[in-house]
Parts: structure tokens; sequence; C-alpha cells
């Protein structure tokens, strides 16, 4: 397998929004994110993937574009941006831009000239139909939004401001990929490319299949890995980045090993990696993400293994447990109460001991909570307030509701990071947009720092450790004990080293059988101070305690 600076790199997730106010008008921005590279630098990171910055009216928090070479005036400047770059390469990290281009915002000047009439010359770069199929949008309700200054419906996956852009027509597709040629001329390292695996659409735009009753169907079969999808992507690719040494991660829900190989495959020329969700759908029942069911960890461990061991000679893993549009991983797979430093620190060991490029989502090196507002006043997601409303005039009972959102959410990951104890976590001194976590007087990153064994610490010597021993990045994996349900452990293998790794998932003490091979080996990592009691083969593991052992 070739080596790439990718490979070996651990990215950095900043939602702007929420990492720190420079200016203290309650919104996070680029100067404060220059304000903060030093305690990036110190983490280790060599790569900060920034969520997007363009002009944009915020419907979706950015994800909804209106021009994609200018920077929101909430976050600054061009300049401000320029200088933003320049000091994240003076220290020696990348910068890779978030790339959102299945859609753009519907006051994007394309779609403004498209819906003026059916003759203008940039009608064909949406979707417009006389008559809407059956497809649920993303944030609830119909996927198609009826248009009257042209009597057609458009077609919109998530918000009715975010229109599907038309990659049939090459005009889309060749002013895309100017736009990045843009970017990449000003020096960004790659993209992280959002939901790019929508991007080709089934032509004949079928209904999806009803189940019982519901007025709106999926429609994911007829564009989750559409029928031109890696046509396209190989297209992009020869048109843009192929002459350069940038990394590229495809976002894709829905998307299967079998694909992913197809998109990452150095030999295709597509993309460097994806982010699938298959780990993140195991508390989701059949109606989706807020039919909310309990999770096993055979089936954590099934999922991630066989993505392990799939792209395991071909394609490249990202390994993720958060984002800015997931719960906080340790209150969602950890224990964010009694346990919330150990379990926190375990869930960090299982994820970055494994084949992949790591990524941590801003806050996660804290230990970050999800948040439980008690009233939906609190809100401010699009795909929140959308079900709520929903939910409500169906007439669900509100508790239940909220309830729903405690869990999942998307806010859980967006309330402002949590510098230190002065008002507003520090994060600024106005009412930010969206409320502080209260808990940022014991949780912050002022105190992390200062103390040696906190969750921030561990995670620096995780990202060192991979920096030192090239088999965390390019070594095979092995599943052991795929039944347990308390034990996640698994082996990796290269060349005459070998490392196991072992996490306890559970709150009490338990014991695991250290195989044969490892019982000389030495103990690199562990997330409790006190040695482990051991007979023999028999190693007793403390609540949530992951130990690493490494042999060669
Ligand atoms: O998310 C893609 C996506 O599929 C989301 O619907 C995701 O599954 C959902 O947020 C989980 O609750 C990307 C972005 O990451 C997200 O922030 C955007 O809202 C979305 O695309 C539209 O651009
Ligand atoms: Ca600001």
């Amino acid at each position: 397998m070739t080596r790439q600076w990718w490979k070996e790199s651990v990215v950095y997730q900043i939602y702007p929004r929420s990492f720190n106010d420079s200016n203290n008008d309650g919104i996070g921005d680029i100067n404060g994110i220059i304000q903060k590279l030093d305690y990036l630098k110190d983490l280790g990171i060599d790569v900060i993937w920034l969520s997007p910055v363009y002009e944009s009216p915020n419907d979706d928090n950015g994800y909804d574009i209106s021009d994609y070479t200018r920077i929101m005036s909430d976050f600054g400047t061009m300049e401000d941006w320029n200088r933003m770059l320049h000091e994240i390469h003076k220290r020696d990290m990348k910068l890779i831009m978030d790339l959102v281009i299945n859609h753009t915002s519907d006051e994007h000047n394309w779609f403004i000239e498209s819906r003026k009439s059916t003759d203008n010359a940039f009608r064909d770069y949406y979707i417009w139909r006389d008559k809407p199929n059956n497809w649920e949008s993303a944030f609830s309700g119909s996927a198609w939004k009826y248009d009257k200054t042209t009597n057609q419906y458009y077609l919109h996956l998530f918000s009715q401001k975010q229109p599907d852009l038309n990659w049939e027509n090459p005009d889309v597709r060749n002013d895309l990929y100017t736009m990045m040629q843009w970017w990449i001329d000003k020096g960004v390292d790659g993209f992280r490319m959002d939901v790019i695996n929508f991007i080709s659409k089934d032509q004949r735009l079928p209904d999806g299949e009803a189940n019982n009753g519901n007025l709106y169907a999926s429609g994911h079969p007829y564009y989750m890995n559409g029928p031109r999808v890696h046509e396209f992507l190989q297209e992009m690719n020869q048109k843009t980045l192929a002459n350069y040494d940038t990394m590229t991660v495809g976002e894709m829900p829905g998307v299967t090993p079998e694909q992913a190989k197809l998109y990452t495959a150095e030999s295709r020329n597509e993309l460097d990696m994806v982010f699938h969700f298959e780990h993140m759908d195991i508390d989701s029942g059949l109606s989706g993400k807020w039919d909310i069911k309990p999770w096993s960890l055979v089936e954590l461990k099934q999922i991630l293994s066989k993505w392990q061991t799939e792209l395991e000679n071909e394609g490249w893993n990202s390994l993720y447990w958060n984002n800015h549009d997931q719960p906080r991983v340790v209150s969602r797979f950890g224990d964010d109460g009694n346990y919330r430093v150990e379990s926190a620190k375990m869930l960090a060991t299982t994820l970055h001991m494994m084949k992949g490029t790591p990524y941590i989502y801003q806050g996660e090196e804290l230990g970050m909570t999800n948040v439980r507002f008690s009233q939906i006043a609190s809100y401010r997601d699009i795909e929140t307030l959308n079900m709520y409303e929903e939910k409500i005039n169906e007439g669900a009972e509100e508790k239940a509701v909220l309830e729903t959102i405690h869990a999942k959410s998307r806010d859980n990951a967006r309330t402002p990071m949590q510098w230190d104890t002065s008002v507003n976590a520090g994060f600024s001194k106005t009412t930010p947009w969206l409320q502080v976590n209260p808990n940022y007087v014991d949780i912050n990153a002022a105190k992390a720092v200062a103390d040696p064994d906190s969750i921030y610490h561990y995670y620096r010597q995780l990202i060192a450790l991979r920096k030192n021993y090239p088999i965390i990045v390019y070594g095979a994996y092995e599943l052991l004990m795929a039944e347990s349900e308390k034990i996640f452990a698994y082996t990796r293998k290269l060349g005459n080293t070998s490392l196991l790794v072992v996490s306890n998932f559970t709150n009490d003490f338990i014991h695991f059988e250290i195989p044969k091979d490892f019982l000389k080996a030495s103990k690199i990592i562990g997330n409790y101070h006190e040695p482990n009691k051991r007979s023999g083969q028999r190693l007793e593991l403390k609540p949530y305690e992951s130990c690493v052992y490494y042999d060669a």
C-alpha cells in the first residue's frame, strides 16, 4: 500500500460558528480560529477540516451556499481567510475546505436566474419538473417545492432553500470544477465533499416505496450512489485534483464497503476516502434517526471490523465518532456521568488504534457532552426544528419529542466550544447564537490543558503514538471475541510487529484472556494509572478501561 501524507495525518474538524468568537458578536469567526491554531498544533493535529465559511443566508448554517468565492460576513473577510491559511501553513498544518456541491442556496445567482423562466440560460442548472414525485426531504416534508413563476417544482433533498444542482448538465460540472480550481490555486490542501454520493440522480426520478400510509417515501435508491456518480467523480478528479497532492474525503450516507472501494481505490482516481454512516445508524430504528433504539456492542464491532477488513488492500478508511451532525460520542457510546473521563479515553483509544485517518470533532478532545435544553426555543438546527413541528402537528407529546432531541439533535454537537470558566465558556463575551452547555464550568480546555491526566492530553498521546508506530497507520486489522457484549478487542500486524487493543465498554470490572503471542508485549498506553491485576493470561479490566500492547 502506497504511503500518503493523508494516511499518516490526524484531522480536526472546526465548525466555525461554534469555535471561537473574536469580535464578541456571539458567532465564532475566522480570526477566532487563528487565535486557537497553537492549541491545535499542540494537540498534534496535521489537517484542519473547516465546515463551510462561504457566503450563505444560513438556512442550514452555511451548508446552503449563495457564493462559493466569498466569505460569509459573520465569519470575516477573504483577507482574514488568506491570513488563516498562511498561519495554518506556517505551523506546518494543512487546510481542507468543505465543498457543498450537491446543492446551492436558493439565493445563489444560478438559482435566482434559473427560477426566472423555463428558457433561462440557467434553467437546467437545477432539477425542475411539472409534477413532484413522493420523495421526502432529509429535513421533513416533500423534497419538491412549487415555484409559481414558472408553475413547476424544483428538487431539494435537504431544505427548501437548498435546491439540488443538475449534474447531468455539463455547464454545471464545469462551473463547479472552475470554482474548485480557484480554491486550489489559493492554496487549499483538499476538500471534504458534502453528500457527494447524491450528485447523480436516476433520471426517471421514480417514486419511492411508501410505507404504511406515509405521504412521502425515501428516494435513497434513486440518488445514493446513483448511475453516473463514478463517472462524475473521475471527471472532477481529472479536471481538478489530479495535478495536485490534495486530500479528499467524500461524505456518503448509505455507502457500502463495496461502493467505497470503487470511490477510493487508488487506481480509479476518484477520492482518497469516504465517511460512511453505518456505525452512526446503530441506534436508529427503521423510521430513521429519531426512531431511537438501543445499540449493541456486537453490532458496532461487526460494522467497524467489516470496514477495516474490506478496505484492507484497496481504498482507505476515515475513522470518526463525531461531527457537526452527530450527538456527542461520550454521551452516546460511553458514560457522560461518573465515567466520563474514562469512557471518553476508552472510545478514543478504540478508534485511534484502527487503520484509517482519524478525525476529531471540536470539543471531542475535551469529552464535551450532549446538551439538554428544556425548551424547543433554545434549539437552532433546521432538521431539529422541522422535525419538532412535524411531530407536534401529528399530535406527538412535546416531552417525548424533546427526549429524542436530547439524544439525537445536531445541536448536541454545535453548542459553543468550552474554552474556560469565564462567561459563555470563554467562547464569546456576548450571548452566543446557541447557548453554551452549562457543564463548561467543569469541562473546558483551560482545565484540560493544565491537567496532565485529562482527555485532551490523552488524545495528544494517541496522536503522538500514531506518528511513532507505523503499525498504527499501516498494520492489518483483526477482530477478537466478535461475540463479546462487553469487550472490543482487536490486533494489528505489520511485518514482525504487532499491537493488541482491548477496551472494556462496561462500567464493571471484567476479565480478558490475553492471546498467547502477546504475553511478552508491553503496554504503550492505557486510561488508568494503576497497573492491571493479572495472573498469567487473565487480565483484569477496570470500568471503561482501555489498554494497548505492543510487541516487536
Ligand atoms: O449531511 C448529510 C446528511 O445526510 C445529513 O442529513 C445527516 O444525515 C443528518 O444531518 C444527520 O442528522 C451533510 C452535512 O453534514 C449537513 O450538516 C448538512 O445539513 C447536509 O449535508 C446538507 O448540506
Ligand atoms: Ca464573531
